[in-house]
């Protein structure tokens, strides 16, 4: 049964694969799984028949069958048990992946979408230039930890896991933003993530949803 995942009709990253259906439709990639989409806009995600999906009326949703997931980390996990080549086959290896999948989702993401979520929406508030250096400081310190652990490895623990493909994911809210190029491990590992063949598979399939919209509006 093909799976199908919910997206923005209109991406407001304008197709940068910024969106969480693109580590989904990655893992889809990767793995080989054929998938369909069904774009919504931001009033239908807030609708009933969306929020059956999705309590938090957000985007992205995975249903299979009768099988209604959401949260993109999930839905990954959940990919990445059911096929081969996203998680490895030996128990501890495999434990360490999953480890690798939280520590990207819980650990690293949040001081980066802080410090976004700042800079976008709280540059007019009276605290904003004091909270500032206290974000960057945060996200310095989880991004010299996490460089660190890496080190000169390719992925890691290893060979390239779900956790890789949420890692990678997740760093790349900071293109643009001048950050990661002070680290060249970690430039290079999001570069490494974004060369593979499913990940371009997965970008391209996004973006054409943007291109699509912005060519017959
Ligand atoms: N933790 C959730 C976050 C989902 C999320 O933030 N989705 C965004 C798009 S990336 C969304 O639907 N935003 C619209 C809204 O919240 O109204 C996940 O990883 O799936």
């Amino acid at each position: 049964m093909t799976p199908i995942i919910t997206a923005f009709e209109q991406s407001p990253d304008r197709g940068r694969g910024l969106a969480r259906d693109m580590p989904v439709r990655w893992a889809l990639a990767e793995v080989g799984r054929p998938y369909e989409v069904r774009l919504l806009s931001f009033s239908a995600m807030k609708e009933s028949a969306h929020r059956a999906l999705h309590p938090f009326g957000q985007i992205p949703t995975y249903e299979e069958g009768d099988l209604a997931l959401f949260e993109s980390g999930a839905i990954v996990f959940h990919i990445a048990e059911r096929h081969a080549g996203l998680l490895p086959d030996e128990a501890n290896a495999r434990a360490r992946a999953i480890t690798w999948m939280f520590a990207a989702l819980n650990t690293v993401e949040p001081p980066i979408v802080d410090r976004g979520i700042a800079m976008l929406l709280e540059r007019d508030k009276a605290w904003y230039q004091e909270r500032l250096p206290i974000l960057e400081d945060r996200l310095r310190k989880r991004l010299d930890e996490l460089s660190s652990r890496l080190g000169d490895a390719d992925w890691l623990d290893n060979t390239f896991s779900a956790g890789d493909l949420l890692m990678v994911t997740v760093l790349r809210r900071l293109h643009g933003s001048g950050v990661l190029e002070r680290y060249p491990n970690l430039s290079a590992y999001v570069a490494r993530g974004e060369a593979r063949p499913a990940f371009k598979r997965a970008f391209d399939a996004q973006l054409a949803v943007f291109a699509n919209r912005v060519n017959t509006h």
